[in-house]
């Protein structure tokens, strides 16, 4: 905390879309909440100086630099916002942590299982000198999310038998887009899996407060060749002479797996980016011995409820309506039936930590909770590599005699 003693001075690395995600967040939190602490925005960082200088004056940082590391060392810098892809998270976090500032860092938390222990393990060591730590998996924070949590931790669903996730988008079905850095591995780490599918992973523990136990997963590059971006650099390009440089895709453009979690229920995930029509249709339903939940995070206002126990003349699943003030974070919006959005996911994330960073709270979900996402992630590209429980169906045709 500053000098200024409830003032959080944050410095924010990226600026991009998480960037910008970030940044109307931090703007809105505590004209929203009241809140023991106000954030206050500091610093902004990204590579090129015109366009983060640019990107300062949009977003509304008071300063800008290209240096991250100049960011970190600041005396008058409380928070570190990590927004850049997942090769910079590990490097970032552990000098933000180790030089004592409180850290929030974008999901995937990295891009190994070594790099995501290796910053849990400086996360508990901060810890003890006063800085804390979360991973921004903000769709905990939609409100029919966190009330789909309720109603699991109520009892409201009996024993969880069935949890059923899937995450579509389709940016990259045109074969003709480019060669973006989260179609790289040495910069995001894996692809559809990492980037969407680690959102359903941690929702879904997050909702019934159970880790899953195991996988069993196929994935699928469909596009292994696009055009490079206009402004690629140090990247091998391929050309046949006539046609533009093109580059190899070398992450999964689709995860699709089975699994089971701690409470034995069965469950079913996929993450895709080749989902034509789907843009952002992040959707959980879950099956318990007393009811069920549906959520898609394209009508993330609602919430469908079906109770088992109520009379059978009566069952059915209910749409409820979040928007109501006694639903998660909507007190302090707007009255009922005036729907929020993606962005407020974000604002209701800053909520909690700067509410949690103020009274010495633990954030959630820590960096514990993202390894144990990552370690899924890991599984999930281990199952599929070795392909173990793949049997092989023959085709009819080969099986009658002629
Ligand atoms: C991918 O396009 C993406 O931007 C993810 O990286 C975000 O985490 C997700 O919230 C929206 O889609």
């Amino acid at each position: 905390m500053s000098t200024n003693d409830n003032e959080l001075r944050v410095g924010m690395v990226g600026y991009a879309f998480m960037g910008a995600a970030h940044s109307q967040a931090w703007r809105t939190v505590n004209r929203v909440y009241d809140l023991p602490a106000r954030a206050r925005m500091k610093l902004v960082c990204g590579r090129d100086p015109e366009k983060v200088a640019e990107a300062a004056d949009r977003l509304g940082w008071e300063e800008h630099t290209t240096d991250w590391r100049e960011l970190v060392a600041r005396p008058d810098i409380d928070v570190v916002d990590i927004c850049t892809p997942g090769d910079s998270h590990a490097e970032i976090a552990l000098a933000a942590l180790a030089a004592g500032k409180h850290v929030l860092c974008e999901k995937p938390l990295a891009n190994t299982v070594a790099e995501a222990r290796e910053m849990t393990a400086a996360a508990a060591t901060a810890r003890a000198g006063g800085a804390r730590s979360m991973c921004g998996f903000n769709y905990r924070r939609v409100p029919a999310v966190a009330l789909m949590r309720q109603l699991v931790a109520d009892g409201r669903l009996g024993e969880i038998r069935h949890v059923r996730a899937s995450y579509l988008q389709d940016w990259i079905v045109d074969p003709l887009f480019p060669l973006v850095w989260r179609l790289r591995k040495e910069v995001s780490g894996s692809g559809a899996l990492g980037d969407i599918g680690a959102h359903i992973i941690d929702l879904t523990q997050y909702v019934t407060g159970q880790r899953i136990t195991g996988v069993s997963a196929v994935t699928e590059t469909f596009v292994k060749e696009r055009p490079l971006p206009s402004e690629s650099s140090g990247l091998a390009a391929q050309t046949d002479g006539g046609s533009a440089a093109t580059g190899p895709v070398t992450v999964d453009d689709a995860a699709i797996f089975v699994a089971r979690l701690e409470g034995g229920s069965l469950a079913t995930y996929e993450a895709t980016r080749f989902a034509t029509g789907r843009k952002n249709a992040l959707r959980v339903e879950i099956n318990g011995s007393l009811g069920s939940v549906a959520f898609d995070l394209e009508r993330l206002n609602e919430l469908e409820f079906h109770d088992a126990t109520r009379p059978a003349a009566e069952q059915g699943f209910n749409r409820i309506l979040v928007t109501e003030a006694e639903h998660p974070y909507l007190s302090a919006w707007w009255p009922p039936g005036h729907i929020i959005g993606y962005e407020h996911s974000f604002t209701h994330q800053m909520r909690d930590f700067i509410e949690a960073v103020a009274t010495g709270a633990d954030p959630t979900p820590s960096f514990v909770e993202a390894l144990q996402v990552q370690l899924v992630l890991d599984a999930v590209v281990r199952s599929a590599e070795l392909g173990s429980s793949w049997t092989e169906v023959e085709p009819a045709l080969a099986t009658v005699s002629a």
